[in-house]
């Protein structure tokens, strides 16, 4: 991102054109940062509560108030009879930067021992299905897409979450490749694709098995890549030989000849490109469909050419010295985890749910849980504790915000420095500051040195600069990660990493699995009592395996982000919000069996809550599903809710990851 600045003010930000992958453009989103920036509500000092908790009464107070304050809570907590692991941190990615999320306030949690926080909230599930196949969650590389000739946007909604990679999905078609979109909902991706299959949610393991029925049955796998590179074959057969599209069929929803086709097709390609996303794993079973879906490119052998694969996340590709950036041998010895899916439990149940002392103390930075956090009512009737003391660091008086005891205004990645890897691309970028910080904002890491400072605490590592730290992320051994220096970023603001291009990850095997093969087979599920083996695993509301539940809830709600907003970032920029209201988007047979027309105010709810929206009657979603386009801010919504009111707190297969999209719900007129 170029950012133009006139006599100190940000006056227009823009994509950077020489950046191969990006290209010049922006997403719709991040085009409105200035507007975010410089928004009228923009925190600029310490707020202290002055009213009842969750009433949003704060009055400005200084830094040096603040701190105090907070050092001397923290400190009675750590010194009473709770200990030190009362304490619990909490947050994501913010704007996903290393420093500002993820350097001094580890050091600081690490050093007081705190509660750990397992970061589970948007990819844990994918990753582990990733690992369990290939070894890691790292894939084909967008970059190679001209040279492919199927695409299966599977569980993504490219053009709103992934934009950049948009263009070159374009260039695969222009050079002849057929572009296929695999959701229950009829995205704007969908619409822009050769093809739309509406897939029942969660069930794309089975898609996948039943493709490779006729993969095997028609003789259309890569025997050579398969001998050399893979292990389990014969157990992946077997499975496989289970799994008939007549079988498969009525579990997905997808016509049996659809499935049949859409095997050949993948069977007879040289380079299929299977772009994958995280909207695909948010159900009980989602880690296995990602594993099932990753042994596609292995049987095919498509992972030898260029524009061939799957591609969930480049993360891994990264190797950026983590432990140089968040310390973890500072932890003084066992640490209990949170698992911060589980957030309405922990401040809930006396032992935080997972033994040990209740949370007392809650610091909360770079995200805002009372509003994404799944099963929202358990989690603020948690922050509504009088006992619990909370402090949130942000740039705006959020939902969560608003049942803080303290708020410390941050700063954005216009007035800060960090560090950031991708998760669609392979270039490292440096963040560098191009505005003074507005206000009295901070950035993150600086107000973890200060409130260390305040509390006592004295390491070295939390004296460390954020340019120092920047490049001890850098210091790494990672091959991969030659050439990404720290001058090389300050001169092109982006660094390609050491691979070449397009990046063949497994075009020679080289996985990076125990076995060093694709594993078709996986001890390591074996030895977790899971099944070894590619399989079906239902969502955990699922009418075939919850009968009584799905009678009285029919119907299967995926809440995915809308278009204008990321997660709840930006809800609150008029120009992206637009007067708008929630939405429920429903087909037409379910509305109509219901006595909903276009336009009317619905409720959405099961046994956990509810929430409404304006009903929009069409087919842009299959029979059976339903979808609010999200992440709503409760406080910018006319009932104070959002669609996790409905969400569980449930956990996925493997990776302990959250169950968004696997959420059934009945949907009624409002009056
Ligand atoms: N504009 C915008 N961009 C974003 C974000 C945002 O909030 N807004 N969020 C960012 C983040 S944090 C993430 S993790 C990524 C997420 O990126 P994606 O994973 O692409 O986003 P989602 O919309 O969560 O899910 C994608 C699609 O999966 C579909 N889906 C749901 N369940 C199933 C299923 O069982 N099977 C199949 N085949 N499809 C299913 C949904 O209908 C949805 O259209 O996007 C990033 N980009
Ligand atoms: N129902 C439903 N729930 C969802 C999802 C969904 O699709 N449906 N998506 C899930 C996914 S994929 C994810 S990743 C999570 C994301 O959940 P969160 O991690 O909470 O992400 P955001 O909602 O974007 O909120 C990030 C907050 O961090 C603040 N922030 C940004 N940068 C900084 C900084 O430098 N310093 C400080 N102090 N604050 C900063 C922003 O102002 C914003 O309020 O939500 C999940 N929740
Ligand atoms: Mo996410």
């Amino acid at each position: 991102m170029l950012v133009t600045v006139e006599r100190d003010r940000a006056t227009r930000v823009q994509g950077d054109p020489d950046h191969p992958f990006t290209q010049g453009f922006l997403c719709a989103k991040v085009n409105r940062y200035l507007e975010r920036t410089y928004h009228k509500d923009r925190l600029t000092t310490p707020l202290r509560r002055v009213g009842p908790k969750g009433s949003g009464k704060f009055e400005p107070a200084t830094w040096e108030e603040a701190l105090t304050d907070i050092a001397a809570r923290l400190n009675a907590i750590r010194s009473s009879e709770f200990g030190p692991q009362a304490i619990l941190p909490y947050s994501y990615a913010g704007t996903m930067g290393y420093v500002q999320g993820e350097s001094v306030d580890r050091r600081f949690f690490h050093l007081i021992g705190a509660s750990l926080l397992d970061r589970t909230i948007c990819a844990t599930a994918g990753a582990a299905g990733m690992q369990m196949t290939v070894g890691a969650n790292m894939g084909a590389d967008g970059e190679g897409l001209p040279w492919s000739d199927l695409v299966l946007l599977w569980g993504t909604n490219t053009l709103t979450a992934n934009p950049h990679l948009w263009p070159y999905v374009r260039k695969a078609r222009d050079n002849g490749a057929t572009v296929i979109c695999i959701d229950p909902i009829r995205t704007r991706t969908a619409e822009q694709c050769d093809e739309w299959i509406g897939i029942r949610p969660g069930t794309d393991a089975a898609l996948a098995l039943a493709m490779m029925h006729v993969i095997f049955a028609e003789g259309l796998e890569d025997a050579d890549y398969i001998e050399r590179h893979t292990i389990g074959i014969a157990q992946l057969r077997a499975r496989a030989a289970e799994w008939s599209p007549a079988r498969a069929a009525p579990i997905t929803g997808i016509p049996e000849e659809v499935i049949v086709s859409l095997a050949r097709r993948f069977g007879r390609a040289k380079s299929a490109f299977l772009r994958i996303n995280y909207g695909l794993q948010r159900h009980g079973g989602g880690a296995m469909a990602v594993r099932t879906i990753a042994c596609l490119p292995a049987v095919c052998g498509h992972w030898r050419r260029p524009g061939g694969g799957v591609q969930l996340s480049t993360s891994r590709t990264f190797q950026f010295n983590k432990d140089n950036l968040a310390r973890p041998d500072l932890i003084p010895g066992p640490v209990r985890t949170i698992n911060m899916i589980r957030l309405g439990d922990a401040l809930n149940l006396p032992d935080a749910g997972v033994g040990g002392p209740p949370v007392k103390a809650m610091i909360v930075y770079n995200s805002n849980p009372a509003a994404v956090a799944p099963d929202r009512n358990a989690v603020v009737r948690g922050l509504a504790r009088e006992d619990l003391f909370t402090v949130v660091l942000e740039h705006f008086q959020t939902d969560t915000a608003d049942w803080a005891d303290w708020v410390l205004p941050a700063t954005t990645q216009l007035e800060h420095w960090d560090i950031h890897f991708s998760y669609g691309h392979l270039y490292a970028t440096l963040n560098r500051p191009s505005i003074a910080p507005i206000g009295e904002s901070k950035p993150n890491s600086e107000i973890f040195r200060l409130i260390a400072a305040r509390m006592g605490l004295d390491h070295p590592a939390l004296r460390e600069d954020d340019v120092t730290i920047i490049r001890g992320a850098l210091d790494s051994p990672g091959e991969r990660m030659k050439g990404v220096t720290f001058e090389a970023l300050a001169e092109h603001g982006w660094v390609r990493l050491n691979v070449p291009k397009p990046f063949l990850p497994y075009a020679d095997g080289g996985f990076l699995t125990p076995s060093g093969k694709c594993e078709f087979y996986s001890e390591r599920m074996a030895a977790m009592g899971l099944d070894p083996v590619p399989n079906f695993t239902p969502p955990h509301e699922f009418p075939e395996t919850t009968p009584e539940l799905a009678a009285r809830f029919p119907l299967a709600l995926i809440s995915s982000p809308r278009h204008q907003f990321l997660n709840s970032t930006f809800v609150n920029v008029e120009s992206l919000r637009r007067n708008a209201e929630p939405e429920i988007v429903m087909n037409v047979a379910d509305a109509s069996a219901r006595g909903i027309v276009e336009g009317m105010r619905v409720v959405v709810g099961n046994d956990r809550g509810f929430f409404t929206g304006v009903a929009r009657v069409g087919e842009a979603v299959r029979e059976g599903v339903a979808n609010a386009p999200s992440v709503w801010w409760t406080k910018l919504a006319p009932d104070g809710k959002n669609a996790n009111d409905t969400t569980s707190q449930r956990l996925t297969d493997m990776g302990a990851g959250p169950v968004f999209y696997d959420n059934l719900v009945e949907i009624r007129p409002a009056d």
